[in-house]
């Protein structure tokens, strides 16, 4: 059966497997990153092993430790000595505000009281002594000892002082630089170290007129003090070094010489403070401070640069990415890391670096290099977040991959369960089958006997079914009966539902009825009112009855008088209807008469006219009137109604 434990079940063992895959799959991936990182020994030569967390350490203890000296130059006046190691800088400052010094059995100017901490310390052979810069006043001139460049004190100390040197300088209101030179260096090496030394000064202070804020002091000189100029024009091209021909023309020169014996000329140093008072001040916005470094320390500041940067994206890297939820296999979560990867990571890694109090204090102090370090990062840092980018694509792509084949190996291994379910249902079904076959056998010849007894049981059955058949025709006729019973009972029901129909309707006239007889009851009682109000009226009508037939009584007897006079009457009318009926037969007579004559005057008068007796003719017109004039008034009508009138008209 496939159910989803089945196929959990099936894969869950290898998910385990896969989750562990998957977190070294992306633990490598984002780990090397660190692998951009140079695996070089990070080495100080004055503190070994140390690396850039102990670099940052001590700047930041020197610094804090020192808060005087680096504010020391704000807005003042200074003057600045820049010089090789060894040059005899802290020496000549010692010599000029006034130290008392003396010369030791080597030939080495020292200091007289070699406590006096207010003084510079002044180096032994060429060990560099000047550690950390130093100041100190002499009259109104403000004097700074520089570390020697390219001392050979280790990065620590490089970047240290150039922490120092570069808030000192910068922090000044102007400064006038003073550039010590031993005399063994001009004659040695045709003053390669001198060169150098002016193009590390040019570095430091980048697009400044030097020459015009500056002055030359050349120590443990064996020539006269005239005479110095012309010596290193001898001795050094000067066309090769344009800001030494500046200051022999401009005389910003002066020397210290060797002392001889245990004497230190004083002369000396007159000239030289008067040589600093009389050369310009310059403000220095910005100086180059990493032209101090050697190749080596820009080495080491470039590994410290590496490590930090490393360092910030690694704990970057913890802080965004979870590993463990990554491994859970989510691919939610695996994309939504890829998404970071690709669009903010680069930013927070910049933002964290910006942050760093590390760069913040290295960075003003090596520019350059920091943009290098940097750059470089940013190039690793690009190609690798693109390859771990991909990574996570395969790996979601593998994992995807591979959830499908589970689960189809886990279907098709539910599929063959199945099968193999379905073989042994099937097996069991073919026994099942082999030993039904045994029972049919025996079932055949159970059979036969059975139909040996059916034999027998058919003649019981010819019985059966003629008295079946009878049976069928009573029940045939029953049913015939059950139908008409049926037809009935459907009339019945018929006639039930219109009697039904009809008692409804005879309800509803019963209500109508009721209706009705409840009106009449109450016209009864309304009647009955009327009927006594008529008994007592009948009451007032036979008094009145009474009254009448008295009068009644009295008109027969009058009637009879009348009657009487009646018939007197009557006998009269009949008298008067014969007399009438004689005059009537009279007329009648009359009338029989005229019409006679009128006719006989017409006939006379045609005659006349045909026979043209006109005159006949018009004397029986004039006759004609007359008669026709009586038959008007005997019919009581107009003369001119006659209906011989327009024959009579016609007549001449
Ligand atoms: N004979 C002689 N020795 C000098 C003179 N100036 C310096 N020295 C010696 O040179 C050595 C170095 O002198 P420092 O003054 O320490 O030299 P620096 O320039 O301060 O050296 P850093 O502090 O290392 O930069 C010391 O032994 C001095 O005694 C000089 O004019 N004559
Ligand atoms: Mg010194």
């Amino acid at each position: 059966m496939i159910t989803k434990e089945n196929i959990l079940n099936t894969i869950a063992p290898r998910v385990i497997v896969m989750k562990k895959n998957l977190k070294v799959l992306i633990s490598s991936a984002l780990v090397t990153v660190n692998f951009l990182i140079p695996q070089k020994t990070f080495s100080m030569e004055e503190v070994d092993q140390v690396d850039h967390h102990t670099v940052k350490a001590i700047i930041e203890t020197h610094l804090t430790n020192n808060p005087n000296l680096l504010n020391s130059s704000k807005d003042k006046d200074i003057v600045v000595f820049l010089g090789n190691t060894g040059a005899g800088k802290s020496t000549l400052i010692n010599y000029l505000s006034g130290k008392e010094l003396e010369v030791n059995r080597f030939n080495h100017i020292i200091l007289k009281d070699p406590n006096d901490l207010s003084a510079m310390a002044i180096g032994v052979g060429h060990d560099s002594k000047t550690f950390l810069p130093g100041f100190i006043q002499a009259g109104d001139l403000l004097f700074y000892d520089l570390p020697g460049f390219k001392d050979t004190r280790g990065t620590a100390t490089s970047l240290v002082n150039a922490c120092f040197i570069k808030r000192i300088i910068e922090n000044a209101k102007s400064a006038t630089l003073v550039f010590v030179v031993g005399m063994g260096q001009v004659n040695s090496d045709r003053a390669d170290s001198f060169k150098v030394l002016l193009r590390q000064a040019e570095q430091l202070l980048p697009n400044q007129p030097i020459e015009y804020f500056s002055s030359l002091v050349v120590t443990q000189s064996d020539q006269e003090s005239d005479d110095l100029s012309a010596y290193l024009t001898e001795v050094v091209d000067v066309t090769q070094i344009p800001t030494l021909d500046f200051w022999i023309k401009n005389q910003k020169i002066a020397q210290v010489s060797k002392p001889k014996g245990k004497n230190i000329d004083q002369n000396e140093r007159e000239n030289i403070l008067r040589l600093i008072q009389g050369t310009n001040y310059n403000k220095i916005q910005s100086i180059n401070i990493g032209a101090t470094y050697r190749h080596k320390d820009q080495n080491n500041i470039k590994d410290i640069y590496d490590r930090e940067i490393a360092d910030i994206v690694n704990q970057l890297i913890n802080i965004s990415f979870d590993l463990n939820s990554l491994s859970s296999l989510d691919i939610t979560a695996l994309e939504t890391n890829k998404q970071y990867l690709q669009n903010s990571f680069f930013q927070d890694v910049s933002s964290a670096l910006e942050s760093s109090p590390l760069i913040q204090l290295l960075r003003p102090i090596s520019k350059g290099i920091y943009k290098s370090a940097r750059g470089k990062m940013e190039r690793n840092l690009f190609h690798r977040l693109i390859n771990i980018s991909a990574e996570i694509s395969n790996i979601i792509r593998e994992q995807e991959r591979r959830e499908a084949r589970e689960l189809y190996e886990a279907l098709v291994q539910a599929e063959n369960d199945r099968r193999g379910e379905a073989e042994a249902r099937y097996r069991n079904e073919e026994s099942r089958r082999v030993q039904a076959e045994g029972q049919v056998v025996t079932l055949q010849q159970d059979l036969q006997a059975e139909v040996t007894k059916n034999t027998q049981n058919a003649i019981q059955i010819a019985t059966l079914q003629q008295s079946l058949q009878h049976e069928t025709t009573r029940y045939n006729q029953a049913a015939a009966q059950v139908t008409t019973l049926q037809q009935d009972i459907q009339a019945d029901i018929a006639q039930n539902t219109q009697n039904a129909i009809q008692i409804a309707t005879l309800q509803q006239s019963l209500q109508h009825e009721t209706a009705r007889y409840t009106q009449a009851t109450a016209q009864i009682a309304t009647l009955q009112q009327g009927l006594q109000t008529e008994i007592s009226n009948k009451h007032q009508a036979n008094i009145q009855v009474a009254t009448l037939q008295g009068s009644l009584n009295a008109e027969t007897k009058r009637c009879k008088e009348v009657e009487d006079k009646f018939t007197s009457v009557r006998n009269s009318e009949e008298q008067y209807k014969r007399l009438f009926n004689e005059s009537s037969n009279t007329v009648t007579r009359v009338e029989n008469d005229i019409d006679k004559k009128i006719s006989d005057l017409f006939q006379l008068a045609h005659s006349g006219e045909r026979s043209g007796l006109t005159d006949l003719a018009r004397q029986c017109r004039i006759r004609l009137v007359d008669l026709m004039r009586v038959w008007a008034t005997l019919h009581g009508r107009t003369f001119e109604s006659h209906p011989r009138h327009a024959e009579w008209d016609k007549l001449p």
